[in-house]
């Protein structure tokens, strides 16, 4: 049977990646196959582009080079990783997908939207999310988070207006697509989050 696919979405440091290790050790419990991803990323021809892109050799990547970076990175993804494993039944974690997109290339560098979402169809194909955990966080909060880390990348430095566009982009996003997306408060406790992310995952596919 195809395999499951969840994506989590987020401004930085919202705790997407601690949630996905969660609920990748309570599915495997289960008894589930699943696998953990992220983007841009995901295969070693794709990390090689998620470190172009989050470290330009240069200052900055001209905002359209940028969002076909990140799409180069997904089809690879997609046809080297996520869609065998979703074939091979595997439940597949994602760290970050189309959303990301469409907030930090659409609502954070202007690109427009539609453009976005039509060029994204060319190598996204039919693929789409099951499910949508997108984590909202104060800006403050969540780079602060971020930044205890010690290394920043490209989108980390931009400033504060930035990432208040995400929060917001990230926002409509769900609001506009209230079947997939599901808002997950990214500032409660990390065992709260937990516990609401496992129980919504059941819900959704009747577990
Ligand atoms: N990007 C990506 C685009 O611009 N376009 C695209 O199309 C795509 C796919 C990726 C960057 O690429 C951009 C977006 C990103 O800027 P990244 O390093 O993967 O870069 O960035 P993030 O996904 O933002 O990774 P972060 O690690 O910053 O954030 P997470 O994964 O959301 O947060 P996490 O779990 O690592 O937690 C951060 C810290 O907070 C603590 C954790 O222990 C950790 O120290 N924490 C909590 N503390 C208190 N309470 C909680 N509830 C906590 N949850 C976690």
């Amino acid at each position: 049977m195809r395999g499951k696919f969840i994506t989590f979405e987020g401004g930085e440091g919202a705790g997407k990646s601690t949630q996905i290790t969660f609920l990748k050790e309570t599915l495997l419990a289960q008894g589930h196959r699943v696998v953990q991803t992220r983007e841009p990323g995901g295969t070693k021809n794709s990390e090689i582009l998620r470190e172009l892109i989050l470290h330009p050799p240069e200052r900055i990547w001209s905002s359209m080079t940028e969002l076909l970076l990140h799409l180069a990175s997904r089809h690879e993804h997609i046809e080297n990783f996520i869609e065998p494993a979703l074939q091979d039944g595997h439940w597949v974690l994602c760290d970050r997908y189309i959303d990301s997109t469409i907030a930090y290339q659409g609502y954070g560098k202007g690109i427009d939207v539609i453009l976005i979402r039509e060029l994204n169809a060319l190598i996204q194909h039919d693929l789409n999310p099951d499910l949508t955990f997108i984590f909202d966080i104060p800006v403050e909060v969540g780079l602060s988070r971020a930044q205890m880390r010690g290394t920043s990348d490209t989108y980390e430095s931009m400033d504060i207006s930035f990432h208040q566009n995400l929060r917001k982009g990230f926002i409509e996003i769900a609001q506009n697509d209230p079947n997939r997306c599901y808002i997950v408060d990214g500032s409660a406790e990390i065992d709260n989050i937990r516990e609401n992310i496992l129980k919504k995952t059941e819900q959704h596919f009747g577990l």
